[in-house]
């Protein structure tokens, strides 16, 4: 087994709509083990940095402004290939065109706002992992 660790965000709106439980049950459901997590409203230095790669991109601001918004629940978990399979689990960036079965395709609402709403966040590489881990976990 080649055990590996990945950062989820529960981010405002999953938080705001009681999602919580449900959103952790599908991850543990599918085997991944919870080894760390907590709530925590951030800073928007510590949002800046997550979300480095988007700045200057049109949704950029009302990224942060939402990531604001509210409460956010960040786990740090573990498991085979958990990186890839957590991306899996979530589904497409489009709430609305998210795969049926998916966190975001069976829970996501397209608000029509100028920014996906999308329920969770998930490191997508081993690189993406280690560093946004060190971002939300120290
Ligand atoms: P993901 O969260 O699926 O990894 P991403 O890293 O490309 O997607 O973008 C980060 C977040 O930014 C995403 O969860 C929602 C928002 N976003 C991305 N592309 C967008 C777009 N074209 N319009 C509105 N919001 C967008
Ligand atoms: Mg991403």
């Amino acid at each position: 087994i080649t055990s590996e660790e990945s950062l989820v965000l529960i981010k405002p709106d999953g938080v705001a709509r009681n999602l919580t439980g449900e959103i952790l049950s599908r991850i543990e459901a599918k085997g991944y083990q919870l080894v760390d997590i907590k709530l925590i409203e951030p800073e928007r230095s510590l949002l800046a940095a997550h979300y480095a790669e988007h700045e200057g991109k049109p949704f950029y601001e009302p990224l942060l402004e939402f990531m604001e918004s509210g409460p956010i629940v960040a786990i740090r978990i573990a498991g085979n290939r958990v990186i890839e399979g957590f991306r899996s689990l979530a589904g497409t960036t489009d709430p609305t065109t998210a795969a049926p079965g998916t966190i975001r395709g069976d829970l996501g609402r397209d608000w029509g706002l100028k920014v996906q709403q999308n329920l969770v966040h998930g490191s997508d590489s081993p690189e993406s992992a280690e560093r946004e881990l060190a971002i939300w976990f120290g």
